[in-house]
């Protein structure tokens, strides 16, 4: 039983993207609506670019499925490209300031940035998305649900409450364009996205994933690999364009004394059949994660997207063939793509959930998955008998 992993391949204008997905158990069943689902709305949010008017992202998965239903052995997903066309694509040679072109021609010897941006591109995150969707297959099965959503986008905020649920979070971030659940910031943060496009300029923004119905005891604080909040820690980090990353009250704890920052412990009888087994807390400034695991409340992470490196208006740069002083090259490129980041970092985070899930619970067959959680759950329980 392996564990469970992704890798993605694919370059930005190649043919195709792929993710190749490890360790999932048998018997988990594949629903290409929710694969899709997640596909479809990482194209859209207000802010996008000529590129996602070309491209129907849906995920073929090709290997490891029988009858829409894993048999245990490696999942393999494709996603077609049809703006195809990395062999004609044209050199760039005038790197864009914040973008991989400069580090990564220096890494492969070459004044042709297209050689390291094809591969750097955030188009590689739809490969991410659907591993996302394939782990989300696997967590419904748990009631467990990843709630990815804007926070903010330029200086334009949205105040979500702390103890909102996961539905209510759901119906307004599907109803506007920005993906916020705070209807009232929809309109502030469409207009730093626009002034953003009038200025030839882009946009970033912070997002939050809240992760609802998780059991204590995910992840582990016995080792450094072992612990959850690095894990997600790295998994958002590692998605492009990202700069920082906030696990519960985050930065803002170094403010504040300890008796207001941590969470204080009350046992609840009521609440025994929630995921917190009745250990009840008022506040939840961890961010549902202690000493690495998971402790029974909601888990809540964010990050912060830098503004999209691509400028219309291009920056200072130096032509990499001549040396000579120039503006950094310009095709064609997303205003904001926020939104999008958003069903990125839930789906990254609803991936690493899963890993651990199988960690603590796993099994060849999903079955057996289940039986395990039910053990554990019968045995907090039981704890105090
Ligand atoms: C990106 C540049 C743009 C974005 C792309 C990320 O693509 P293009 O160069 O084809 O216009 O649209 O994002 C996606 C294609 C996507 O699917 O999210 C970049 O350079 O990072």
């Amino acid at each position: 039983m392996a564990e469970l992993s992704y890798i993605t391949a694919g370059e930005s204008h190649g043919q195709a993207l792929i993710t190749l997905i490890d360790g999932l158990p048998a018997g988990v069943r594949l629903d290409s609506e929710i694969i899709d689902g997640e596909l479809k709305r990482r194209q859209g949010g207000f802010g996008r670019g000529g590129r996602m008017k070309i491209e129907t992202d849906t995920a073929t998965i090709l290997t490891g499925v029988r009858n829409g239903v894993s048999i245990g052995a490696p999942l393999t997903l494709h996603i077609h490209n049809r703006d195809f066309r990395i062999n004609e694509a044209p050199e760039i040679n005038r790197p864009r300031p914040g973008h991989a072109d400069l580090a990564g021609s220096l890494k492969w010897l070459t004044t042709d940035c297209r050689e390291t941006l094809e591969r750097a591109s955030a188009r590689e995150t739809a490969a991410r998305a659907a591993a996302g969707g394939v782990a989300k297959c696997l967590l419904r099965e748990f009631d467990v649900q990843c709630v990815g959503f804007v926070l903010s986008i330029g200086t334009a905020s949205a105040t979500v409450a702390d103890d909102a649920d996961a539905d209510t979070l759901l119906s307004t971030r599907d109803s506007n364009a920005v993906y916020t659940p705070d209807a009232a910031a929809v309109d502030a943060m469409i207009e730093q996205v626009k002034a953003a496009g009038r200025d030839r300029d882009t946009a970033g923004g912070v997002v939050e994933v809240r992760v609802f119905g998780l059991p204590p005891g995910l992840g582990s604080c016995f080792s450094a690999r072992g612990r959850l909040d690095g894990r997600l820690m790295g998994a958002i980090g590692s998605i492009q364009a990202f700069k920082g990353v906030e696990v519960g009250l985050g930065f803002e704890a170094t403010r504040r004394p300890g008796s207001l920052v941590h969470d204080a412990i009350y046992y609840d009888p009521a609440k025994r059949g929630e995921p917190s087994f009745g250990f009840v807390r008022k506040t939840n400034n961890a961010g549902g994660l202690e000493g690495g695991m998971t402790n029974g409340c909601t888990l809540v992470v964010r990050g912060a997207m830098k503004p999209i490196s691509t400028l219309m208006r291009g920056m200072d740069s130096v032509n990499l063939k001549t040396l000579q002083p120039e503006r950094s090259d310009y095709e064609r490129s997303d205003v904001c793509a926020v939104p999008a980041a958003s069903v990125v970092a839930e789906n990254v985070v609803a991936f690493e959930i899963a890993r651990a899930w199988l960690e603590k619970f796993g099994g060849d067959t999903l079955k057996e998955v289940r039986a395990a959680y039910e053990h554990y759950c019968e045995g907090i329980r039981r704890l105090a008998e």
